[in-house]
Parts: C-alpha cells; structure tokens; sequence
C-alpha cells in the first residue's frame, strides 16, 4: 500500500490518495519519455517486487515524497524572494489573481505609477504592456531567465520572459503553432522586446547543441544590421518588418529557425530624410574595411564620401572611418555571419555588392549635346564605372550600355534609344535599390536555410513553431511619404488583426456558444483599411491604376484621392498625417530594366548572378500567391462578424494629401507598365504576414512611447494616453476583465486535465459535466460553459497547467527513482 500521508505543503494532496497507484500508471503508460520500459518497469516494481519488499518500497516511496516537497520549498522560496526584493511599491498578481490586474485599475495612473520605480511591465489580462525605459535594466540576466521558466504568471513580477514562457507552455501543451505580436509606435521598444523574446525562447527551447542555440541569438543582429537605420525618431529604427519563427519539437527541443521578411524600406539606399542615415551595414562596412585596410580592395575612397551615404550628419569619409562603434559593430556582423554558417568567399561577395551599390550612386550623367540628339546621356566620370562594373564583375562598357540606353521591342524588332541624363539617374537608383533588396532577401534565405531543423525532427514529426513579430511602428514625421504610408498601413493592419482577436471574434463566440458575457465597444478600424486597401477603390488600387497612365503625374493622383476619397476621409478625428504625394508615384512604378537584370545576369560572381536569376523563393514558403490571397480575402471578410461598430474619436492616422513641391516628379515614358507595382507587392506581402499570423495562437505585447525625447523616467501623459487610445488597451481592459481569453472545446480539455480528476484508467466522456467536474475540483470559479467549449480565464488555465506540471515533475522523479532500485 503507498502511504496516505500526503506532506502539507503539496499542492494537490489527492494525488496522493487511493488513486495514486492508477495514476502513476497511467502517466507512465501514456505521457512519459520511458514508454518501452514502463510495463516492464511496474511489472517489476508494483507486482514483483512489492511482494517481497514492501516495507523498504514503502520507505523509498517516502523518500520520494521528501524529494516532492522541496520543490514545493524551493518554489516557495523563489515566491518571497520575488516578492520582498522591490519593497512595498512592488505590485504584483501574488495573492488574488485578479485584483491588481490592471484591467480593474485606473490604467494610465497605474502605468505612471509603476513606470517611475521602474516597473515597466504591466499586464492587461493576459496582454502584456511593455513602456520604454530609455535606460539598461539589470531584469534580463541569465537569474531572471531561470526565475521565469515555467513559473506561474503570479508568482513573479509581470515581465516579457513570461509571455515568451506562455507562448511555449502553450505549445507544449496544446502541440499548436503560437504567434507573439509586438505592436507600437516607432521607437516604443518592439525590437528589443523580439530580442528578448528569442532570448528567452532559446532557454526554454534547451537546445541539444550549443552551436543552435548560438546561432539563432544572432540571427536578430546579422538582419537588423542590414534593414535597420537611425530615423528622426530612433536611431535603430527597423526599415522592414521581421517574422521569426522558431522551431520545436512537439516535445519541445529548439531544432531551428525561419525568418520572413517584409516590405524593405530600399528608397533609403539611394536617398534619407533629413536627420537620417542609410541602412547600419554600410557605415559599419566602411569603417571595418578602413580599419583592416581594405577599403582600396572594395575600390572605396578613403577620402571622398559616396553620394548615397552623405547627409548633414556625415559629410567626410574619415567621420565614418573613424568611429570605433562601426568598426565593432562590423566585427560583431561579421562574426555573426561566420557563426551562422556563412562562407568567407560569401562574404567577401556580400561586401562586394555593397561597395558596388554605394560606387553606384558616384556615377554620373550629362546630356550629350549634339544637333539631332539632345536627349542623350553619357557617363562623366568613367573610373567610377569601372570601378562598379569590376565590383559587379561584369563589362564596363556593357554597364554603361544598360544605364545609358534601354532596348524597346517593337513589332518584333528591337530598337535602341536612348536614356535621358534623367532617366540614366532613374536606371543607376533602381539598380541601387534593387541589389540592395535582392542581397537582404538572399542573406535572410541563406540564414533560413542554415538554420533549418534539417534532420532534427523524427521522420513522422510534425514540430511547431512560436512566431514573433517585429514590425516598423507607426510613424507621424515632418514630412511623410509613401514609405510611411505603407508603414502605417501595415500597423491598422496589425491593430485591425489585434481588434479581431480581443473583440470581435471573441465576442462573436459568446454568442454562437450562448455564454453570458457583457459586449465591449469598441472602435473598429475596418473603414481606416478600406480607404487604403479596398479594391478599386481604395488609395493604393488608385495609386496603381493612376501608375499605368504614363502622363500620370502627382498632381493628377492627388486629383483621383480627392475626387473618390474626400467623403471617406470624414470619418476620423485625431491626429494628422499629412502626407506628401511627390515622388509616390515614381516610388510605386519602380522597376528595373530588363537591361540591367540581363547583364547582371551575365556577372562572374556567383552571388550576383544568384541574385537576378532565381526569383528568390523563401524556405518553407509553398503556398502560392493565390492561395495566400483566398485565405486573406476570407480573413478579411470575417469582418462582417464585428459585433458592434462605433466611431469615438479614436487619435488614428488621418489622410490628407498635400502635393509636394520639393520633389518634382515628371510624366514619364514606361515601357513597361504592367510590372509589379510597389503597392501591389506591399498588398501581397501584408496579406503573406496575416495568413502566417491567423494560423497561430497569438500572444500580444503592446510596447508604449513614454516620451518624445527618449528620457529615462520621463512619464508624458498626454503621450501615452493617446497611445492607449488608439490601440483600443482602455476598451481591451474592459473585455479582459469580463471575458474569457481561452476557449477550449470540451474534448481538448478532458484529454488534457481529467487525471486531476477522474482515475487514471478512465477517461470520462468529453461532456460539459466531466469538464466542470475537474473544474470544481481545482476549486476554480468563474469560469463559464459554452455549448460545445469551456471558457477560462487566463488564471484558470495557468492554475490548471500548474497542477498539471507538478503531477509531471512528480512522475519524472519517481521514475529516477524507480530507476535507481533497479539499479
Ligand atoms: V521602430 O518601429 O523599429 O522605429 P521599435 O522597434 O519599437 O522602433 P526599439 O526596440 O528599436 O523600438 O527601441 C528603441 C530604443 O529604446 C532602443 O534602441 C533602446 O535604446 C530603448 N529600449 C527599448 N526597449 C528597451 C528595454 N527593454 N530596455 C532598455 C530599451 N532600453
Ligand atoms: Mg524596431
């Protein structure tokens, strides 16, 4: 018989009743690693042995629970040291779960509160609220990794490790595929929060080889060196939206990784705003090759300063060259792409392509000036060319061919004209542009398939990922242009799909499943969408068709929004954006010759012939354009579902064009026109993110802009309120307080928690009684029955996971145990 003195201090002393014997089978049976030896295992210790040996099986079962209960002491421990170490001012979730959850408090005082003892982290029910600290924080220490692992959310205060912890008990537990959504405006601190995320991801994912697990921690460095740049607004602004995934096992091992990345912002290749610099990459590639004395071997000068990288911070080469930040920064990228697996000839291409791109923007025109031919252009500063063309490998004087001139083909003949001084320039920037963008798309390839869990999972394994999204965040400058119109368009998207998920989904449910629930308001950004997005009337579809027209120029696009936008616009209330409509649309026409791709084609490097000959196809991606639109097109006609539609002022991005006049755009002649336009792609790419977004269970942080001017414990109210505003968090507080965040269908529930309840020998039907009969056996309250799901509260489920875990770790040290009488 196994004693029935359960030690005090357990959590769950009816596991240790009468029914622990059935229990310990079945867990050993089904749940556990040592599956082929189990049987083998109890008939030896339950049946044989316990015949003979009883009092010292009943002495070494004691041991056993001695063994239970001090990690119920060192959980204790780990409880009150959290709780004593910040003082009184330390709120916490510790002692009733919901009464400091902000969702029942003051939320904009709370956060002040809290920011100023450097509590940066705030639960909304189970979304995080992470505002910027502006200052390093000592919380990210391996110490603080260990204290989150596993750990119930109340027990420690609230912290990004634990929606990483979340997400991947999520997993685990439920075998699904999970999705972290960080939003926020630009500079809020979505970036860093990825990197913490994959951070403690890693540790949870105890990776079997330490060179994976090192691995995937660059990963974030090497890309954000080459789509990262300072902006006005932050000095490592993201330019491109990041889509990690990382890999498990159902288990729950890190076997690899995927990245997907979105919508480049290549214009800064060629020309910054004022008060902003070009992509990190290439400051720091300057300054590394000057160091080791390379540049001459790039053909960089060490004096002149190439034309795409001057601006009114850098004006002089040495200012780069000079900057021991850049040198370590180069060393740390280049470290990085040797760890990863890049080879040094790879390398070597990489910075090559680079060189060319920045000796690229030196070339220069002027118009030849003969009699019949005033629309003709040559090269002014021919070493500059060669000095390209050799970068390139490729012929010098074919180079000069393709930027000078370009081939029509008309009826079946091919004539060649002449480019003008102007549309040499064109053809230079978009080769610019588009090597930079093919080289980013290649490297964040080659990284996927080095980091692919190639072998790592069993042959019939289906493993699983947790997703993490960093995006640009919302920007509002001086002066907005099309890049910020698709940066902010990609943001209503992410709140339109955060929206979905807390409100109108989740509401619709309660509904369908007759469960009781008060319905938030709530202010649906699906109108702000459509003016942007819908066909054939939104902003980008008329941005398109008005880029088929060659004597379309931006005056006669802003006529088009005006003539089909103007009433839509009356909806919002708020802050404006003001953007300007020069350049939009030669920014959305731009394409590279086919001149231009033929002869880069031709390169005897192999780097650049990779990158104009295959279309780059993204590992892991087999869905088609198609299949990805079907799905988007269903997701967003899901809207219809909305419950409640209501417009109060929320502070959103307002539309308001106003025809630029500091950047002429000319009409233009196109041969061309039916090419992928940019906003085309940027439609496609969206629509690429959701589809990979709505396939996982998502987890949302929200980062906050305390401040404008990046101080540390400076709390601007009016700032962050609108913040909390327009993400809708004042309204998402509401729900959380009175909904359910998980929604378990009763047979998912019952496979899951029944041995807390039920012998372990019989799985009781999935019915709504068997679940409440477990439910009530935890002592949970609160919760509420659907007609074919069980609605939870985010402290439920981690109370029921917890019992869950502590029965596990119970089993795993019996099984040692067992192990050891075995000798
Ligand atoms: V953008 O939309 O890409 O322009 P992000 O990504 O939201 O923006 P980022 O993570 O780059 O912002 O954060 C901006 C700066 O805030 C960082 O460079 C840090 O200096 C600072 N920051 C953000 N989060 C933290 C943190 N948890 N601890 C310390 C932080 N500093
Ligand atoms: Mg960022």
């Amino acid at each position: 018989k196994i004693p029935r003195n359960p030690p005090p201090t357990l959590h769950q002393p009816e596991l240790w009743s009468d029914d622990f014997n059935d229990f310990i089978c079945k867990c050993l049976i089904k749940d556990f690693e040592l599956r082929p030896n189990v049987l083998d295992l109890l008939q030896h210790v339950f049946i044989k042995q316990i015949v003979g040996r009883e009092k010292t099986l009943q002495k070494q079962l004691i041991e056993l629970i001695d063994l239970s209960q001090q990690i119920g002491v060192i959980e204790k421990t780990r409880h009150e040291r959290i709780h004593t170490k910040k003082g009184s001012h330390m709120k916490t979730q510790c002692d009733t779960d919901e009464v400091d959850d902000l969702a029942t408090l003051e939320l904009l005082d709370e956060l002040q509160n809290r920011y100023m003892t450097d509590q940066i982290y705030t639960y909304v029910g189970d979304i995080l609220i992470a505002v910027n600290p502006f200052h390093k924080m000592d919380i990210y220490t391996p110490q603080y990794n260990q204290l989150y692992l596993g750990a119930k959310r109340t027990a420690n205060p609230p912290h990004i490790f634990a929606v990483a912890d979340v997400a991947y008990q999520s997993l685990v537990s439920y075998n699904a595929d999970q999705c972290i959504v960080i939003s926020g405006e630009s500079g809020a601190g979505k970036t860093e929060s990825a990197h913490l995320l994959v951070q403690q991801l890693t540790v949870l994912g105890k990776a079997n080889n330490r060179s994976l697990q090192e691995k995937i921690l660059l990963v974030n460095s090497l890309v954000e060196a080459f789509g990262n740049a300072c902006t006005a607004i932050n000095d490592n602004s993201s330019r491109f939206g990041k889509y990690l995934e990382m890999k498990y096992t159902c288990g729950g091992t890190v076997v690899g990784a995927q990245i997907s990345e979105y919508l480049l912002e290549k214009s800064r290749v060629i020309h910054q705003a004022t008060g902003e610099k070009n992509f990190h990459i290439f400051y720091y590639m300057y300054a590394g090759l000057a160091d080791r004395k390379k540049l001459a071997h790039y053909k960089l000068s060490d004096s002149k300063t190439p034309k795409y990288l001057c601006n009114e911070y850098i004006k002089l080469v040495p200012d780069i060259v000079s900057n021991s930040f850049y040198k370590e920064q180069f060393e740390t990228v280049e470290q990085c792409f040797k760890v990863i697996g890049f080879s040094l000839e790879e390398l070597g291409s990489v910075y090559s392509t680079l060189a060319a791109i920045l000796s690229s923007g030196d070339i220069e025109f002027s118009p030849v000036a003969t009699e019949h031919q005033t629309d003709k252009s040559h090269i002014t500063n021919n070493c500059i060319l060669e000095n390209v063309a050799s970068l390139l490998c490729i012929r010098s004087d074919e180079l000069q061919e393709a930027l000078t001139s370009h081939c029509v083909v008309a009826r079946g003949e091919t004539i060649v004209r002449p480019n003008t001084v102007e549309k040499a320039v064109e053809v230079r920037d978009a080769m610019g542009k588009a090597l930079y963008g093919r080289l980013f798309s290649w490297i964040v390839n080659r990284i996927n398939s080095l980091l692919q869990p190639d072998g790592q999972l069993g042959e019939d394994e289906k493993g699983y990922h947790i997703g993490i999204l960093d995006i640009f965040g919302f920007e509002n400058f001086k002066k907005n242009s099309f890049e910020q119109l698709c940066i902010n368009i990609a943001n209503e998207q992410i709140q339109f799909y955060f929206n979905q998920h807390i409100f109108a989904w989740e509401q619709d449910e309660y509904l369908n499943e007759d469960v009781d629930a008060r319905m938030i308001e709530y202010e649906d950004n699906r109108p702000l969408l459509d003016l942007f997005l819908q066909k054939p009337m939104g902003m980008l579809s008329l941005l398109d068709e008005e880029s088929r027209f060659p004597q379309a120029t931006d005056q006669t696009l802003v006529g088009q929004f005006s003539d089909f936008l103007k009433d839509c616009l009356q909806f919002y209330e708020g802050f404006t954006v003001i953007y300007n409509a020069g350049g939009f649309l030669s920014k959305n026409r731009e394409t590279l010759p086919a001149d231009i791709i033929l002869l880069l084609r031709s390169s005897e490097n192999e780097l650049i012939r990779k990158l104009v000959t295959h279309p780059l196809t993204k590992t892991g991606h087999t869905n088609t354009l198609k299949a990805h639109q079907r799905l988007c097109l269903s997701f967003l006609n899901d809207t219809n579902k909305c419950v409640q539609m209501v417009f109060y002022g929320r502070c959103k991005a307002l539309l308001k064009v106003d025809i630029g006049t500091d950047t002429p755009s000319h009409p233009r002649e196109t041969t061309n026109m039916k090419t992928q336009t940019v906003a085309s792609y940027f439609r496609y790419s969206l629509m690429d993110l959701l589809s990979k977004m709505v396939a996982g269970q998502p987890h949302f942080v929200r980062c906050i802009k305390p401040n404008n001017d990046r101080h540390a414990q400076k709390f601007d109210r009016e700032k962050v309120l609108v913040q909390l505003r327009y993400t809708g968090l004042l309204e998402t507080a509401k729900i959380r307080r009175q909904g359910y965040s998980h929604r378990i269908l009763f047979a998912n529930f019952i496979k899951r928690y029944y041995i807390l309840a039920f012998p372990a020998h019989e799985e009781p039907e999935a019915t709504p009684e068997s679940c409440a009969v477990i439910l009530e056996k935890a002592k949970l309250e609160n919760w509420a029955m659907g007609k074919t799901k069980v609605f939870l509260k985010y402290y439920h489920v981690e109370h029921l996971n917890l019992m869950v875990q502590q029965a596990t770790q119970r089993i795993i040290l019996l099984q040692a145990s067992i192990r050891g009488w075995l000798g």
